[in-house]
């Protein structure tokens, strides 16, 4: 049998020596997906998780107060994912137990579209998630605002997507309904813990250079509202998974040219900072409520 399809191991140079199996166009990544879930319920001892949550920039410590850690492993540990594209960070899954009892799968480690290892690696998580039977995907990210009114370090819920990618995570002649992609009943539950969340239409752009004024005139002709280089691509994967979706932008930045000033790494990494508490708080009351 193919190593490929049937075990990752804990040394990073390994993953990258075999390869990822989700690359062998021959395996099925929903099997592969079955094979991480089973490797974190291993390792993590929970053996069904609840709702999981995807950590974004600017997000990276928003889930501490969701709940008492159970369990924390590198998330190269576990079969299909990828190590991590800003060398030396490397991404963790925890299983946190929150007051109320439920379990919640943190991914820390999110391969972009823009890494060009293919959507399949993009959404892993996802199916990941899904297979340990989560529910409930909450899908979070840093990403630039339209909206003037915008402060950096405003969350935003996301209430539909525009999808600029030109790729899809589904595979063959798969039609899946986007209706209601992110789900209005979570939006609301969201609001009942906020009731001024402003939400917006997140266009997914391939990246990883932010658009320019032109591209971000474009997004505000065709009705978007925040732009990011991330969660479309995996609302659609947890669409097709059967899990209700929950979208959160953390606007750090005005888009570019909707600001007269150029957008700066540096702010964007400031208001996330900022932001962390409020976020924070938000997060784990939302999380409390579903
Ligand atoms: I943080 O302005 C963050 N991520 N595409 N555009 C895109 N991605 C982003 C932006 C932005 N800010």
């Amino acid at each position: 049998m193919d190593i490929r399809s049937t075990s990752c191991c804990s040394s990073d140079s390994c993953c990258e020596s075999v390869g990822n199996p989700l690359d062998n166009p021959a395996a099925n990544p929903r099997d592969i997906a079955a094979q991480a879930a089973a490797q974190i319920a291993a390792a993590t001892g929970v053996a069904h998780h609840d709702i999981a949550l995807t950590l974004g920039s600017g997000w990276a410590k928003a889930a501490d107060l969701v709940g008492e850690l159970v369990a924390e492993i590198p998330a190269t540990d576990i079969i299909g994912f990828s190590k991590p594209a800003v060398e030396g960070h490397v991404g963790t899954i925890r299983s946190l137990r929150t007051p109320n009892g439920k379990n919640v799968l943190i991914i820390g480690a999110r391969t972009h579209f823009y890494e060009d290892h293919g959507v399949r690696r993009v959404v892993h998580s996802v199916r990941t998630a899904a297979a340990t039977g989560a529910k409930i995907m909450v899908l979070t990210n840093g990403a630039g605002g339209l909206k003037e009114t915008w402060e950096p370090g405003t969350p935003v819920l996301i209430s539909d997507h525009i999808n600029l990618t030109a790729s899809s995570p589904l595979e063959g002649a798969t039609f899946i309904d986007l209706t209601d992609l992110y789900s209005a009943r979570l939006r609301e539950v969201a609001r009942t813990v906020k009731a001024d969340l402003d939400e917006g239409i997140y266009a997914q752009f391939r990246g990883p250079h932010y658009e320019t004024p032109a591209e971000v005139q474009m997004v505000k002709h065709m009705g978007g509202h925040i732009v990011g280089m991330s969660t479309a691509l995996e609302a659609i994967a947890a669409r097709e998974a059967g899990m209700e979706v929950l979208g959160f932008s953390l606007i750090t930045n005005l888009a570019a040219g909707i600001s007269p000033n150029p957008l700066s790494h540096q702010e964007v990494m400031e208001s996330g900072k900022a932001a962390e508490p409020v976020i924070s708080q938000l997060l784990a009351s939302v999380v409390a409520a579903l």
